[in-house]
């Protein structure tokens, strides 16, 4: 019977919806658009996965009248599952739009994490602990599992009390950091997930499937809130795979890998660009292996094609029909105007167009560096520097500032004092200069480091934090595939002045180097390239010796 069900999809276009598509397809179901307010009475059950911010998802609600018949929906008995964003405003309101009230179908509101005792977005993979022991056999429940972890990411929580009417149908609570938080919750026919499942790979599938499969209508004297439950830290390190791809010399899409970003063979080997491989191919190897993100770096962006015919955009679509992890776009994140100048695509079109092809986080690499210059001149200036027209802000705006990533190409610039420096942050190094220099400053480069510019990572990534970036994915361009290990100077040192996560990529060489990184400088994630396409260092070496290691990690299989 469940297979004739109508599940239909609520989308009010924010974002990558694609996932949730490509996940209920991969269960053997379709699923449909919900097009007018009308089609809500020919849906059986409803999926709505809230992408993107509150008021935004609030607004686009009443404009498109859907408010009223999603609460008649609600209320008629049918099942419901909302995800993300899409649980949250079915609660009272939130603090990220105060003037805009929720669906008030649970009781309480979404309240802003505490960024001055930890990161924030929580962005990464998390346990869900039962709070209620489910009374009898026959109550068919979510399939959540307290072992699994689960794909989160978000800025607003709702925080988890035992008492009340929320307590009541909180299904389970999550910590992080300090604070714990409402995870899933399950009333009658409504069932609600803050992570995302379609993102948190098999266990993902799981809970969804459960959805689908089952009529999960929870019976109200069924359950028992549980003795005290210690609700345990369990946020994990995550381990990225990453991805640069280009055109090779015959114009086909490879992986290719650059020693210190230089992609090509030495010239005796006849210098074409290296090919390690198929970009759908490596990164489903990736996901099967256990990698917690897919990033994808478009590393020839700045060559110009038509933006429509940019290969990444069907790279995005192939992957995320088999990927059920987060995946990251990079590369060509700007303004672009196509080559025969008809067609301008502002940044966040770009972006939208990722999105809409099954990218849940978008990097931006030499824009964000102009963006910086921007900001920082306009300091000098004493002008505000937000001004709303940088593409980081634009994207953020528009999709959440968890969806932009920055990504930094630094290079060392080795000074003897610090007044050499041109008024950059500097580091007292261990590593000494040719010249036995003991100071050194990162300087930011544009087009894949091919051009130095006069801003220094710190300047970059508060500028950029500033601006509403989500996250910054931290390369060297001096350790970039070395195999010698992290630049635990810079991640250090750029990982103190942000509150948001921080990736730490280029030169991992062995097992010992990702702990080595998080244990000096407390990333949320570690990134590797040519150990994992050469398959030098399995991912789930990595998983293994950090684990020994005691950083918790996602278990390869779950
Ligand atoms: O400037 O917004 O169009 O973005 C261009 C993007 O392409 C940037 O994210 C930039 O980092 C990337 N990129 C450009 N040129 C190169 C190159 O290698 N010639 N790749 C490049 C950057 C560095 C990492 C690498 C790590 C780990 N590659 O992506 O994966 O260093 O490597 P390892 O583990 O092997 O050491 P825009």
């Amino acid at each position: 019977a469940a297979a004739k069900q109508k599940l239909y999809l609520l989308d009010y276009g924010a974002g990558n919806v694609r996932s949730l598509l490509n996940a209920v397809e991969r269960l053997g179901y379709t699923i449909e658009y919900i097009a007018t307010a009308n089609d809500f009475d020919k849906a059986d059950k409803i999926i709505f996965p809230g992408v993107g911010a509150f008021g935004y998802a609030m607004k686009a609600l009443q404009n498109k009248g859907f408010a009223e018949p999603l609460k008649a929906f609600v209320a008629s008995g049918r099942p419901l599952m909302g995800i993300c964003v899409g649980m949250q405003v079915l609660f009272e309101g939130s603090d990220e739009s105060p003037s805009d009230p929720g669906l008030g179908i649970f009781e309480g509101r979404v309240r802003l994490f505490d960024s001055k005792t930890k990161t924030v977005p929580h962005m990464g993979w998390n346990s869900a602990q039962m709070v209620h022991e489910e009374r009898g056999s026959t109550v068919n429940a979510p399939d959540l599992d307290e072992e699994r972890r689960y794909y989160f990411v978000h800025s607003y929580g709702v925080p988890y009390t035992a008492a009340g009417k929320q307590g009541e149908f909180v299904y389970t609570a999550t910590r992080y950091g300090d604070e714990t938080i409402v995870s899933s919750i399950w009333q009658g026919n409504v069932f609600a997930t803050q992570f995302h499942p379609e993102k948190s790979g098999t266990a993902g599938l799981a809970a969804l499937r459960s959805f689908i499969e089952s009529d999960l209508v929870r019976p109200t004297a069924s359950k028992v809130i549980k003795a005290p439950v210690d609700i345990r830290k369990e946020f994990t390190t995550r381990v990225i795979a990453c991805l640069d791809v280009r055109a090779n010399d015959t114009g086909d899409l490879v992986v290719t890998k650059g020693d210190q970003y230089d992609v090509r063979e030495s010239v005796d080997k006849g210098g074409d660009v290296r090919n390690l491989g198929k970009p759908v191919d490596l990164a489903k190897r990736y996901f099967d292996e256990g990698a917690d993100e897919i990033a994808f770096l478009n590393i020839t962006s700045f060559r110009n094609l038509p933006f429509k015919d940019t290969p990444m955009l069907e790279v995005l679509r192939q992957a995320s029909r088999c990927i059920f992890v987060p995946l990251t776009i990079g590369g060509g994140v700007r303004d672009v105007v196509d080559p025969d100048g008809e067609q301008v695509w502002p940044a966040v079109q770009v972006a939208g167009e990722y999105f809409r092809s099954g990218a849940d986080k978008v990097s931006i690499g030499s824009d964000a560096v102009y963006a910086a210059e921007r900001y920082w001149q306009r300091v000098s200036e004493g002008c505000e520097p937000l001004d709303g027209k940088t593409a980081i802000e634009q994207i953020a705006e528009r999709y959440g500032n968890q969806a932009v990533v920055i990504s930094v190409d630094p290079r060392r610039i080795y000074v003897r004092s610090p007044d050499d420096a041109k008024g950059h942050h500097v580091i007292k190094t261990a590593f000494p200069g040719p010249s036995g220099e003991q100071y050194c400053w990162y300087q930011c480069t544009v087009k894949g480091g091919r051009e130095g510019r006069d801003v220094d990572v710190r300047q970059l990534v508060t500028a950029c934090a500033a601006l509403g970036a989500g996250e910054v994915l931290l390369n060297c361009m001096d350790k970039d595939g070395t195999n010698s290990g992290y630049d635990i100077e810079l991640i250090a040192d750029t990982k103190a002045a942000v509150s948001i996560p921080v990736i730490a990529s280029s030169g991992a060489g062995k097992p010992e180097h990702f702990s080595e990184v998080v244990d000096k400088t407390g990333v949320e994630a570690v990134l590797a390239a040519g150990i994992f396409h050469r398959c030098e260092v399995p991912i789930e070496a990595v998983k293994n010796h950090l684990s020994q290691h005691g950083i918790a990690i996602r278990p390869v299989k779950q």
